[in-house]
């Protein structure tokens, strides 16, 4: 557990230039999905395919023990005063700290409209009441690229909270890109509660969460400390789901609230460098994740053109078939009356179409004018029926066969091929661009 303190000029000159770049590729990602017309949502949709546009900042979500050193974290952070501290100030519910343009505070239904990605915590009841927004426009660290979410402090015993609070870190967890999870040395290190908590987050989450023993320079000597970080692994690894090898646990404290002037190692800065990690990640996974949805868009587009053109030939199929079964079903009564007519009244039939034709007709039909003689003559009335009834089943069919299904008109032809051309060319290359910029802001970074 070695560390030492950096003196941080905030003022690094390499972090607004970065920070501008990342800010900038999140934005325009964020907006290629929000468009209201060219959008990748609005496009998915209309696809069905559900897509979610990516946020612009990552979400860290801090929980821990009362007065473990939440919310001075931020402040430290921030290098603002933004949320009140002190052992008898609890945070009351739950502050999403976010920079922004002026200085505010917003309600919990102003949050969740800024959040919209939190919307499900509306579902625990009375939380909304304790939701609030604090916006700084602070730009220091990485503070443009991050939103906090302060959480009230845990205490055991017969504290009750006006709503569950549980379920609410729970769902907040799902939604965080890192949770913080801060013990402090003094008092209620072990906080049960705190404990069932952070087990329960580790079941689905264990990649996001980082345990610091926080205000660490309260903790006394070296040998003191050990003892507490043991204490609190110890007691960690008595949770089944907790129990894993390798507990890391940086020590932090606020160096301005080091009051004490302890000298213990200050890990604070590790903390820093997890935030700018995992910004990082989440700019690659969100370009990524850009190209593998504009990827299913046009697979999507494809599918649905062919399954078009498949539909096409399999309408014109039914059409013919239709044909085929409806000359039948025509030809049927035709032929019956034919035969009909040349077995009865021969001399009628010739004088109105003609000797000649009559003639043909006696050769071809000749058989089955012989058929139809064969037939007894009480029996003549139902063959009638039945072919007519025949006819009329052939029509049917017809009818049943020839059913044809929708197909794209040629204006929602191309306008897929225009969806399709807009993600593979325009968005992907839009893609490729920001990655150039994020590669050479990185290696720049690096070069520094
Ligand atoms: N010595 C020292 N005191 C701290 C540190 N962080 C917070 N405190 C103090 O601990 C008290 C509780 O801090 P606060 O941030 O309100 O805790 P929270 O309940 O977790 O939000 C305050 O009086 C702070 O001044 C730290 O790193 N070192
Ligand atoms: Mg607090």
């Amino acid at each position: 557990m070695s560390g030492k303190v950096k003196a941080r000029s905030s003022a690094n000159s390499s972090d607004s230039a970065t920070q501008t770049v990342n800010e900038k590729i999140l934005r325009e990602c964020h907006s290629l999905y929000i468009d209201p017309e060219n959008g990748l949502v609005r496009i998915g949709e209309d696809l069905g395919l559900s897509l979610l546009a990516p946020r612009k900042k990552i979400t860290v979500l801090l929980i821990g023990n009362h007065s473990a050193g939440k919310s001075s974290f931020i402040n430290w952070y921030v290098e603002e005063h933004v949320q009140r501290t002190g052992v008898a100030i609890e945070t009351q519910g739950f502050t999403f700290v976010t920079s922004g343009r002026k200085r505010e505070s917003l309600t919990g239904n102003a949050t969740l409209h800024l959040y919209p990605h939190f919307e499900p915590l509306r579902q625990i009841e009375g939380v909304i009441d304790y939701l609030t927004t604090e916006i700084s426009t602070s730009k220091q660290k990485k503070f443009s690229l991050v939103t906090f979410v302060d959480t009230p402090g845990l205490v055991d015993g017969d504290m009750k909270y006006p709503f569950d609070v549980n379920d609410s870190i729970a769902w907040l967890g799902d939604l965080a890109d890192l949770i913080f999870v801060f013990f402090d040395p003094i008092g209620q290190a072990l906080c049960k509660r705190t404990l069932n908590i952070v087990e329960r987050l580790n079941e689905k989450h264990a990649e996001r969460i980082r345990f610091y023993l926080s205000k660490a320079d309260e903790a006394g000597h070296e040998s003191d400390r050990q003892r507490v970080m043991m204490q609190i692994v110890q007691e960690l690894c008595k949770r089944p789901g907790l129990n894993k090898t390798g507990f890391d646990m940086p020590t932090i404290y606020v160096p301005s609230l080091n009051n004490k002037g302890s000298r213990c190692a200050n890990q604070i800065e590790e903390v820093c460098k997890d935030v700018e990690k995992t910004i990082n990640q989440t700019i690659q996974t969100t370009l990524n994740q850009l190209e593998k949805n504009c990827d299913q868009i046009a697979l999507l587009v494809e599918d649905k053109l062919s399954q078009n053109d498949q539909q096409a030939s399999a309408n014109l199929k039914a059409r013919l078939r239709g044909i085929c079964y409806s000359m039948f079903g025509l030809l049927l009564p035709l032929l019956l009356l034919a035969t009909f007519l040349i077995s009865t009244s021969h001399q009628l039939l010739s004088s109105v179409l003609g000797e000649s034709i009559v003639l043909t007709l006696t050769v071809y039909l000749g058989p089955l004018a012989k058929l139809w003689q064969k037939i007894p003559d009480s029996y003549t009335n139902h063959v009638i029926i039945g072919i007519l009834c025949l006819a009329f089943i052939f029509l049917l069919i017809a009818k049943l066969f020839s059913r044809t299904k929708p197909t794209l008109s040629r204006k929602q032809k191309r306008n897929l091929l225009e969806v399709r051309d807009y993600v593979q060319n325009v968005v992907k290359s839009k893609k490729q661009t920001l990655y150039q910029e994020y590669l050479q802001q990185s290696v720049a970074e690096h070069d520094m």
